[in-house]
């Protein structure tokens, strides 16, 4: 079913620290090349908890329909803003310096029962598959968005395709 929506953001994307930016900017330019409205805010779950609460609990009433959490080390932000709102939460983990990510990933992914957040790659492909994750929920019920998702795809095959490996 084809579901109206209006000029506003559609996807959250957040972060825990400006620090997270150069990875985060790769869901924002993928949601930018898909034609998808979106907004991209620094939340800290320790840094500004009352923020992240507030940003949860009020994303679904100002149509935001999937957000993109990413954090790096003691990665909490994405299974708190999970626990805090209904809308699928799609978590990016942050290389981090100490451990390289690893500590990010687990810090995501091991989430209790009861509270999904779904977990994508270290880093960069984790921050552009976030963004290819949330068109495709959001192509469930936008036939036109769908249709940009089938041609960005089909241009990735393409390109691969056309490769050559010769000097
Ligand atoms: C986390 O701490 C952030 O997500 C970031 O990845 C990490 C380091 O933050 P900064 O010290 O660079 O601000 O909360």
């Amino acid at each position: 079913m084809q579901q109206e929506h209006g000029a506003g953001p559609r996807v959250g994307v957040i972060m825990g620290s400006r620090s997270d930016w150069d990875t985060l900017r790769h869901a924002s330019d993928t949601l930018t090349a898909l034609g998808i409205a979106h907004e991209c805010r620094v939340v800290s779950a320790h840094r500004t908890p009352d923020l992240l609460f507030e940003y949860a609990q009020q994303a679904a009433g100002r149509g935001i329909e999937v957000i993109i959490a990413g954090a790096g080390g003691a990665a909490h932000l994405p299974g708190m803003t999970a626990a805090k709102t209904r809308l699928p939460v799609l978590g990016v983990p942050v290389q981090s310096r100490a451990l390289q990510g690893v500590d990010s990933l687990l810090s995501i992914v091991q989430m209790p029962r009861g509270i999904p957040v779904g977990t994508l790659a270290i880093g960069e492909a984790g921050a552009v598959n976030a963004a290819l994750l949330a068109a495709a929920i959001l192509a469930l019920h936008d036939v036109d968005l769908a249709a940009r998702l089938d041609d960005y795809r089909a241009r990735q095959t393409a390109a691969v395709l056309a490769d050559s490996l010769e000097p």
